[in-house]
């Protein structure tokens, strides 16, 4: 009989983006982890189908981060950021660097997502500003997409329940691209799909509505995470580079979920082979083990914001725990375990067989469309009658009783394990919710 401990209160915290009533009814608290395993509190293992929240890519409680970080924290439990440094910083900026396509060099750090994404939108607006362009100041977004929860990107984001409470305050001149979420063509595609590279045409109309000597960037997930995957389709992210660059329009994606390995690749960027010029991340970069973030900026960017200021400070931003000793330790641990294991390579290479497992849900109850790229699947289910959300909610409760743990979002299941999964475990977690999907009405 292992001892029970003394009950916990659960009234203090404010739980993020949960339904808390629900969740303090019924909690769901995880112990322990270990490889692509954590353990409940109550002792069952469950197998990790999602790498934490799309950020432990390497697997959970790898000992080279842990003891980077212990080791930093004895050393140097801290520094400050600004006007001063420590070497790790630039060290890991460089190993960073060292990953994105080619002139995207410059690296920020946050530790965030929803940090890089508002220094990203600040980084374009300073850009045309030091060009002498500072009317330049709309940006550009995309319906469904997710940029975080700061007003930037809630402003730039799509994702209706996370900007109505805040409508009033958003960002003014931002306007959204239509997403490109099409069933009626694309369901059960594997990877990109065929049809919709001429939705990025509407770029076009959006630059002709507001010229484009008013737009500072467009920033899109090159695949659509938080929204239940979405991948893009055919052509669509060189549409997207063709015209910004035509007008003059800095390009942004938000690969917080994609970088460091997700697609098979360092970059998605690297992946599809579209060349962005800021690119933002976080999640994998440290593999979570301590928060972080970051911003790749093209050269060019960054040297036009050096060389237009002629007093001291360049750039008004920066946070507290910029490149805080701690992260840069996690960072440079993270990145050797990458580089050492092959992992990018692996993700590639198991691709083939995950999308197998993926679309053989094809054809089980409720499954409308199955949707994959690299290392990430989404299951779509057809909504319950009035109740949306409903039967895949059912679903991922089910699987975490089961020793699976999966994501949902509306009625769709997302999948995104750690890099390391293995061939049988790919198929213990197609198969559990292959099983679970016949069981929920
Ligand atoms: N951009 C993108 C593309 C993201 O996916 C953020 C920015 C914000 O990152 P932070 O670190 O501030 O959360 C994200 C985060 C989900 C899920 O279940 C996705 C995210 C976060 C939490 C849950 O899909 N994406
Ligand atoms: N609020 C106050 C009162 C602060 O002094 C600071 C930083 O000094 C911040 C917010 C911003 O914190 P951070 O740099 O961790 O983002």
């Amino acid at each position: 009989m292992s001892t029970q401990s003394p009950p916990i209160d659960l009234s203090n915290l404010w739980m993020p983006f949960t339904a808390n009533r629900q969740f303090k009814a019924n909690p769901r608290l995880l112990k322990s982890a270990q490889g692509m395993y954590y353990t409940a509190a109550d002792g069952h293992r469950i197998l990790d189908g999602t790498a934490g929240l799309w950020c432990v890519n390497a697997g959970h409680a790898r000992p080279e981060i842990i003891e980077a970080v212990t080791r930093q924290a004895r050393e140097l439990d801290y520094a400050p950021s600004f006007q001063i440094s420590h070497e790790d910083s630039f060290r890991a900026a460089s190993r960073v660097a060292a990953l994105m396509p080619d002139g995207l060099d410059r690296i920020f750090f946050t530790n965030s997502g929803s940090e890089s994404v508002d220094t990203a939108l600040k980084i374009a607006l300073a850009y045309h500003r030091a060009r002498g362009e500072g009317q330049r100041t709309r940006l550009i977004g995309r319906e469904r997409g997710y940029h975080g929860v700061g007003f930037g990107g809630i402003s730039v984001g799509g994702i209706s329940p996370n900007r109505k409470t805040f409508s009033g305050v958003l960002l003014p001149g931002v306007d959204h691209l239509q997403h490109t979420h099409a069933p009626d063509h694309n369901a059960f595609s594997r990877g990109q799909p065929a049809w919709g590279a001429h939705l990025a045409d509407e770029l076009e109309r959006i630059v002709a509505l507001h010229d484009a000597s008013t737009i500072a960037a467009v920033i899109v997930e090159p695949m659509a995470g938080s929204t239940g995957v979405l991948v893009p389709p055919v052509g669509y992210l060189e549409r997207l580079r063709e015209i910004t660059s035509k007008y003059g329009i800095l390009l942004i994606f938000d690969e917080v979920i994609t970088a460091f390995g997700r697609l098979g690749a360092a970059t998605a960027s690297g992946h599809f082979g579209v060349t962005p010029d800021l690119i933002t991340m976080a999640k994998g970069i440290s593999n979570a083990a301590i928060p972080a973030g970051a911003v790749a900026v093209q050269r060019g960017i960054y040297d036009a914001i050096l060389s237009a200021s002629h007093s001291g400070i360049e750039f008004f931003h920066g946070y507290t725990y910029s490149a805080h000793p701690m992260a840069t330790a996690a960072i440079l641990a993270a990145l050797d375990i990458y580089e050492r294991d092959g992992l990018f390579q692996r993700a590639d290479s198991l691709s083939k067989l995950f999308e197998d497992a993926a679309h053989s849900l094809r054809g089980r109850p409720n499954v409308i469309d199955v949707r994959n790229i690299g290392l990430v699947a989404g299951i779509e289910l057809a909504p319950r009658e009035g109740a949306p959300g409903a039967r895949a909610a059912e679903i991922f409760s089910r699987c975490f009783d089961r020793g699976v743990l999966v994501r949902y979002t509306g009625d769709t299941l997302a999948f995104s394990p750690p890099l390391i999964i293995e061939e049988s475990q790919i198929h213990e977690l197609f198969d559990t919710v292959s099983e679970v999907l016949g069981e929920v009405a």
